[in-house]
């Protein structure tokens, strides 16, 4: 890839994340193997059975004290640091790990496990204890929490700026994600129909894949390091 780029997009999703221990959700042994997704993952599994889905959170909340971010995350955090033109790191997923890799700027579409919503007065407040318990909102006291997170059904976060920078964008790379679950799956047409080079970098074809330009597979904490030097050797 020899071109300028000035407005590089960027998409991850759980597979950039599974070198750090944390499990995707479609891979045999994965998050949906063990749970149904109907489950923990809709508002109506969540009503429900509201202890369920409190308890998964709450567990995957505090497996992220037992993992550190891996290459692919540290690639990217110096993208953003030496990058001259716009860049816009979208992920899908709920960890930290893209900031504790150096990242400043990242939008969380399907939200944070560090951060609970409340169904009362819908303020959204940075999060680190259990949620089991029902804890007051720090802001109306209601003890009505859940967790930060897009489920199906529900409106993934900040989707206008999303749209605006993939109209604008000359560079899209989807990094880690199975191309599954829309509207994330969709940006890879949204970047090509706008004029951008689309790119995608997993471990295998992704859904998707024949509707990007290139195509590299393996590891994300190799091949994420090669192209973060390839786009600042020949200039971004
Ligand atoms: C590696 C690797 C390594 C492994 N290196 N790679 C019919 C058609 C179209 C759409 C719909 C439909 N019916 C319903 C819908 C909409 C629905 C949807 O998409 N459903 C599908 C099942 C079809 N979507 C929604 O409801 C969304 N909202 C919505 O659409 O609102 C309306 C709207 C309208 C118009 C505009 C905008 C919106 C909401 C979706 C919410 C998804 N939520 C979850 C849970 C979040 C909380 C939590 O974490 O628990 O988000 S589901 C789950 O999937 C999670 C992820 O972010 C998301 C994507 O998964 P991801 O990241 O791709 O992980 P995997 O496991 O699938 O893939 C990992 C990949 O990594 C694999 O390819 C591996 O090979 C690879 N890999 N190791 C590199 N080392």
């Amino acid at each position: 890839m020899n071109a300028r780029y000035r407005r590089i997009v960027i998409l991850t999703g759980a597979g950039i994340s599974a070198e750090s221990g944390i499990d995707t959700f479609r891979a045999a042994g994965g998050l949906w193997e063990q749970h149904r997704i109907e489950d923990v993952a809709t508002p109506e599994g969540f009503a429900r059975d509201p202890n369920l889905v409190l308890n998964f959170y709450d567990l995957r909340r505090a497996a992220l004290a037992n993992v550190a971010p891996n290459p692919s995350h540290m690639a990217l955090a110096l993208l953003e640091r030496e990058f001259k033109g716009d860049l816009l790191l979208v992920t899908q997923n709920v960890d930290d790990l893209h900031e504790r890799g150096g990242s400043a700027r990242v939008l969380h579409m399907h939200g944070e496990l560090k951060s609970a919503l409340c169904t009362s007065c819908e303020t959204r407040s940075p999060w680190l204890e259990t949620m089991i318990n029902r804890p007051p909102c720090p802001v109306c006291r209601a003890p009505t929490l859940r967790p930060d997170v897009v489920w199906f059904g529900e409106m993934p976060y900040q989707m206008g700026r999303i749209y605006q920078a993939l109209e604008t964008c000359d560079l899209f790379v989807s990094i880690g994600t199975s191309g599954a679950v829309y509207p994330a799956a969709g940006f890879v047409q949204e970047a090509r129909a706008a004029g951008a080079r689309t790119l995608e970098l997993n471990l295998e074809p992704s859904e998707g894949s024949r509707l990007f330009h290139e195509t590299r597979h393996g590891p994300a904490s190799v091949l994420v390091p090669e192209w973060v030097e390839e786009v600042l050797q020949t200039g971004g």
